[in-house]
């Protein structure tokens, strides 16, 4: 079972240098891509704290041995369930508990459902992710989730989904019905997640990703920045993310978007170059993962979201909406791809 990580040692070969201001990583890579590289946070913290220049000019080594240095995958996501959530997680507002103004929504038809996604499609995306507000579906739930994954499928999109902790069987049935992905975040570093979900620990989280893992469904789990967290604790959420065995195949870094009635809202602005640098060292730690660009970029300038595909990240949510808050128009983000050369996948 997958266990907690706290500062534990590292197997040897791992680099010490990454501590030192100039990390000489290339031992440290090549059991990173083998899957055998296990990151102690203090590593971790020192890639975070390496000079800027020197940061991304690794990432950015390490992104082109794996990556297409100009490619951009795009994802578009959809709220098939919103609103209404028992759980208490401090930045999101579709909890039932605070007061955000959103609409609660049942279940959306299935008709509506294939009609965003094939309107995604045409603009673009190569994947659809459904999201549902759920603490964790039932099985009535996971019985239309997987006519919906299969519909989505159908038309030639690779799918995804986030419906919250899963229970036995349920990974299974979704993978049954052609679920590529499922994405399920760990949020934050284990020390400081108490501050911000009390409803579902981080053992519980964990045990929802080995039952993914365990169907053969990839992967799809990063976390939040900017939820005041210090850089230590940055660093403890790349160390989980990074000694998960294998790594994540995608890796969304999400930016809090501050939604007014949350707990988190009024939360003390982040430094924008402090978010690349944790895309940088998610690209370092899990070189052949897809970093995700995710939520908060609406709030972002192109500059610094130019700064992030530099840090290596490869992927992004696409489509003027996210799950409830806003995101990019696509003109606004065919407009940022022209201009930075960049072309989608
Ligand atoms: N209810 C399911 C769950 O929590 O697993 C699935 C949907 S939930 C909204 C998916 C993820 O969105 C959360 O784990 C969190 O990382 C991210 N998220 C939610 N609200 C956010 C916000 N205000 N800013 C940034 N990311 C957010
Ligand atoms: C992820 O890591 N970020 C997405 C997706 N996975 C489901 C969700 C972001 C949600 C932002 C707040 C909202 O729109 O409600
Ligand atoms: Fe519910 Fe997911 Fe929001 Fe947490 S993040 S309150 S589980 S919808």
């Amino acid at each position: 079972m997958s266990q907690l990580i706290s500062d534990m040692p590292v197997n040897s070969g791992v680099i010490a240098a990454a501590t030192q201001k100039q990390p000489d990583a290339s031992a440290n890579l090549a059991e990173a891509v083998s899957g055998s590289a296990r990151w102690s946070v203090s590593q971790i913290e020192g890639v975070l704290d390496m000079p800027f220049n020197d940061l991304l000019h690794r990432a950015q080594q390490v992104h082109r041995q794996h990556h297409d240095a100009n490619t951009v995958q795009l994802s578009t996501l959809i709220s098939v369930k919103t609103g209404g959530c028992p759980e208490d997680c401090g930045y999101c507002p579709q909890a039932a508990r605070y007061h955000t103004g959103i609409e609660n929504q049942d279940m959306l038809p299935l008709d509506e459902v294939l009609a965003t996604a094939a309107a995604a499609k045409a603009q673009g995306a190569s994947r659809f992710c459904m999201g549902a507000a759920w603490r964790g579906p039932k099985q009535r739930d996971i019985e239309k989730m997987a006519e919906m994954v299969s519909a989505v499928k159908a038309l030639g999109l690779e799918t995804c989904a986030t419906l919250g902790m899963l229970k036995p069987g349920q990974a299974e049935q979704l993978k049954q019905a052609g679920l590529d992905y499922y994405n399920h975040n760990l949020d934050t570093a284990p020390e400081f997640y108490g501050e911000i979900i009390t409803t579902r620990n981080y053992q519980d989280r964990l045990n929802t990703l080995e039952k993914v893992r365990g169907a053969g469904i990839h992967v799809c789990c990063g976390g939040i920045v900017g939820m005041g967290e210090s850089r230590h604790a940055r660093a403890g959420l790349i160390a989980q993310l990074a000694n998960l065995d294998p790594y994540p195949e995608s890796v969304p870094i999400n930016h809090l978007v501050q939604v007014e009635g949350t707990p988190l809202h009024g939360t003390a602005a982040l430094d924008p170059l402090e978010f690349v640098r944790t895309v940088a060292a998610a690209r370092i730690t899990m070189p052949k993962a897809m970093v995700r660009l995710s939520a908060g970029r609406q709030e972002m300038s192109d500059a610094v979201q130019a700064l992030c595909f530099l840090a290596g990240a490869n992927s992004i949510f696409y489509g003027d909406k996210l799950l409830t808050t806003g995101n990019p128009e696509a003109e606004r983000d065919k407009a940022l791809f022209d201009k930075l050369g960049l072309r989608s996948m």
